[in-house]
């Protein structure tokens, strides 16, 4: 009697077991659906990544140039007697005094002199620092690249929506490295 009871218990937790470590169909299915699943993300995502990688039909650029601890703007444009003319000019962070002197503005993040790009227009950035590493982003244009003293990184952007846009430097490059921050206003 013992042993009997002993051998169907065996017997079940054997057949459990096999049943539930070797169900080959399962294994195939839960195998090859991922696979199917990533593939149809890839596809489009690798387009996607290629098409924001297009510096072919660039019309405007503008050079970026990060410094200890602000930034500089650099671009060509029409002057008075409308002729082509360098541009250049820093953009440094608004203290909170000026901020509640002129009664608007982000702490933190708000800037003296605002860089302006134009709506819809296929625009280069090349980037570059004079001192240390620091990095160029504004998350919410999809834009976020290096700054590296000795050498010129780029990055396109096709601003689809008007609006101003707020960034901040994305690489620790000294002791003001929070206060240097990026407004970039689409019109
Ligand atoms: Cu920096």
């Amino acid at each position: 009697m013992k042993n009997f009871l002993l051998d169907s218990f065996y017997d079940l937790k054997f057949r459990i077991s096999f049943n539930s470590l070797h169900n080959s169909k399962l294994e195939l299915l839960w195998n090859i659906l991922p696979i199917f699943c990533l593939s149809l993300i890839a596809g489009p995502s690798f387009m996607l990544l290629y098409l924001i990688e297009d510096f072919s039909s660039i019309m405007y650029i503008v050079k970026v140039v990060g410094n200890q601890w602000y930034w500089t703007y650099e671009f060509l444009d029409y002057n008075s007697t409308n002729k082509l003319d360098l541009v250049s000019f820093d953009s440094v962070m608004l203290s909170e005094s000026d901020l509640i002197a002129q009664n608007y503005g982000f702490r933190l993040l708000e800037v003296n002199n605002r860089l302006k790009i134009m709506y819809l227009v296929n625009t280069c950035f090349l980037v570059t620092s004079t001192d240390v590493l620091h990095s160029w982003a504004v998350p919410s244009l999809g834009l976020k690249t290096d700054a590296c003293p000795g050498r010129i990184n780029r990055i396109a952007v096709w601003p689809s929506r008007q609006g101003v846009f707020y960034g901040q430097c994305s690489e620790i490059c000294g002791i003001n490295h929070a206060y240097m921050p990026i407004v970039c206003v689409v019109q």
